[in-house]
């Protein structure tokens, strides 16, 4: 936003002005408020000291060791990698580059899916930064770092109160040598619904300019019409357009015969069709089986022309040897995490892996004594945490079973905990399958594995059994995601829907046949802006309106929190989560070149109204902020 003098304006040098020129840029009006940022964070500190941080049981703040940093030297730039080779030679000379590579590459994504499904996406910015520069020089020899996208922007604005846009903007600037990657759920964007074509094709393009390079793009069932806007997007913008292959069910297992072989071979002849530049094989739940993988990969790379790109999650403990044998069947790209945030409901190790294949036809290209090292940097991070953990503590070989995503598990424990089935979770997760072969046998990813979430909650907090909901079913209000579902909102399953279900569950409601972003009136963004501009009262800038136009609630909640706060993303992590100790001090880079020393020295008692008085020295001075006890 332009925030100076009229006379500099463009419109007034060019003399492209007239009376309307007062209403047209209303911005050049409103005067940058005096900001008191350090006020704002030690009303923070202060709040979450006293408070807590909403969502985590109050606790005194643990004292954390520094976390070790790899010894590499920062003077030295980083050696060029993928991200030259897509600068240089295009999508498709990157493309050829894959083909022509022996050793098998990796995609690391401790900054995206490894936490989201380990930490519920709780990994704040902060974090990143410390290693990223590093992380470009240690794993320069990786395809990408997957690092924005699927919960991990909601949960940006929603949980940790930062922009999600800053950090990859400045990842980027901080990894110019290696491809950055992230998930886009197709026609839900980074949502939950579908949106409006232009929503997508707007974000697609604006997530290019501010530095994405990879765009994996899926849809939740596995539904080619809900992902072609995204991926025709991903081409114009002149990146490279990812399109999975969600997995599901077992191809080994002749009694599901839904999920077959060939209808694998199907769709990724449809996704080259439709313009992807790699084939992803999206194993979001982990249930691909070592020798699944090696028959799936080797029968798609004879199939189509393109370059395969395997993720998978490690619930079951397979994970090492399914890629082992993915990479005997010809893959290109594996998605693995580091070590120290790998397994588990994570992607496998890339340190594992890379030991697991020294000395075999085709080597992990890794350099491990660096990966190493940014592992230990994760472990120590990891720490911080700890409350977000999931608990599971062993290899789960019951995912193969339920089928239920990496990211899904700990979320539903939590949904069950919050309607009193906590202690129900087992019925829970057996109901999740019954839901799932009810529904037609479903692909399950995020958002459709949400509504068979909702349904077995459901199910199992009415006692409801799969006779009952069709008997009483024309009885009973199912929850909106389950009715939206049915409706066709999100978009078709293969196969069509369970018909009879399907009327019990909408009633008189119509049910749609055609994609979602058609019948969706377009977004106006010019309109947005103005409403956004007048409800907060300052310029705004595209990304704002962008994050506004997926995500309208929470959007307006961060807004209030940023306006009270400032940016809180410039605190460590600790202080962050739990505040500061009587007599600690902390370094606050509040941009470069400019720190805050702050200190806590005392905090009051209560008084009568319950507020608190703590007293802090920022850079010396005595300064003194009121917090509402309301603990
Ligand atoms: C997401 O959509 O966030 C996922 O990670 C799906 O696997
Ligand atoms: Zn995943």
């Amino acid at each position: 936003p332009f925030l100076g003098n009229v006379v500099k304006h463009q419109n007034f040098i060019t003399g492209n002005f007239n009376t309307s020129f007062i209403d047209s840029t209303p911005e050049l009006f409103l005067f940058p408020l005096r900001k008191d940022r350090g006020t704002k964070l030690l009303n923070y500190i202060g709040n979450v000291t006293v408070n807590g941080f909403p969502g985590i049981e109050k606790a005194s703040k643990p004292v954390f060791t520094v976390p070790r940093k790899p010894k590499i030297d920062l003077l030295v730039p980083p050696t060029p990698g993928t991200k030259q080779i897509l600068t240089e030679r295009g999508a498709e000379g990157l493309v050829k580059w894959i083909h022509e590579q022996q050793d098998v590459l990796i995609t690391d994504t401790t900054f995206r899916d490894a936490h989201q499904s380990l930490l519920a996406t709780r990994v704040r910015s902060n974090d990143m930064y410390e290693i990223a520069e590093q992380s470009a020089r240690g794993m320069h020899d990786a395809f990408s770092f997957e690092m924005w996208g699927g919960a991990t922007f909601d949960v940006a604005y929603r949980f940790l109160r930062e922009n999600p846009w800053d950090r990859l903007i400045k990842m980027r600037e901080m990894i110019p040598n290696v491809l950055l990657q992230m998930l886009v759920r197709g026609a839900n964007a980074v949502g939950y619904k579908n949106y409006p074509d232009n929503v997508i094709r707007e974000f697609i393009q604006s997530s290019a300019e501010s530095g994405i390079d990879v765009f994996r793009i899926f849809d939740s069932l596995n539904w080619i019409k809900g992902m072609e806007v995204a991926i025709d997007a991903a081409r114009q913008s002149g990146k490279i357009a990812e399109a999975s292959i969600c997995y599901t069910g077992d191809i080994l297992d002749d009694n599901r015969a839904k999920y077959t072989v060939s209808y694998y071979k199907e769709m990724a002849k449809e996704l080259e069709a439709a313009g992807a530049h790699i084939l992803a094989i999206k194993d979001m739940a982990g249930l691909l089986k070592p020798e699944a993988a090696y028959r799936l990969v080797s029968e798609l790379k004879d199939t189509v022309s393109l370059p395969i790109h395997l993720h998978t999650h490690d619930t079951s403990g397979n994970g090492i040897y399914l890629y082992a044998r993915a990479i005997d069947a010809g893959v290109d790209i594996v998605d693995t995490a580091l070590g120290t945030m790998a397994g588990l409901t994570s992607q496998p190790s890339a340190n594992s892996l890379t030991y697991a294949l020294k000395g075999a036809k085709r080597e992990i290209r890794t350099n491990i004594k660096e990966i190493e090292q940014l592992s230990n940097y994760w472990e120590d991070v990891r720490k911080y945490y700890q409350v977000f953990e999931s608990g599971m503590m062993s290899p789960h070989t019951e995912i193969y079973v339920h089928e239920m995503p990496g990211g899904q598990y700990s979320n539903l424990q939590q949904q069950a905990k919050a309607v009193g089935l906590g202690g129900r979770f087992e019925e829970v997760t057996a109901m999740y399958s019954v839901v799932n072969l009810m529904f037609g046998d479903v692909v399950k990813v995020t958002p459709s594995s949400k509504v068979v979430g909702d349904m077995a909650l459901f199910m199992v907090q009415n006692d409801l059994t799969e006779e009952t909901v069709l008997s009483r079913g024309l009885t009973i209000d199912f929850p909106d995601s389950v009715i939206e579902f049915f409706q066709g909102y999100i978009g078709q399953p293969y196969g069509g829907f369970p018909k009879e279900l399907q009327k019990v569950i909408l009633k008189d409601r119509e049910a749609i046949t055609v994609r979602p972003g058609e019948l969706l009136e377009p977004v106006n963004f010019d309109e947005l802006k103005e409403e956004l501009f007048h409800k907060l009262n300052r310029p705004v800038d595209s990304h704002e309106v962008l994050a506004y136009a997926l995500y309208p609630k929470v959007f307006d909640e961060y807004s209030v929190m940023e306006k009270k706060f400032g940016d809180v993303s410039v605190l460590d992590t600790p202080t962050f989560l739990y505040g500061m100790r009587l007599g600690e001090e902390i370094e606050v880079e509040i941009q470069k070149g400019k720190t805050l020393i702050i200190k806590m020295v005392s905090i009051s008692q209560p008084q009568s109204d319950g507020n608190r008085v703590i007293y802090f020295e920022l850079n010396g001075q005595p300064r003194e902020v009121i917090i509402q006890d309301m603990t």
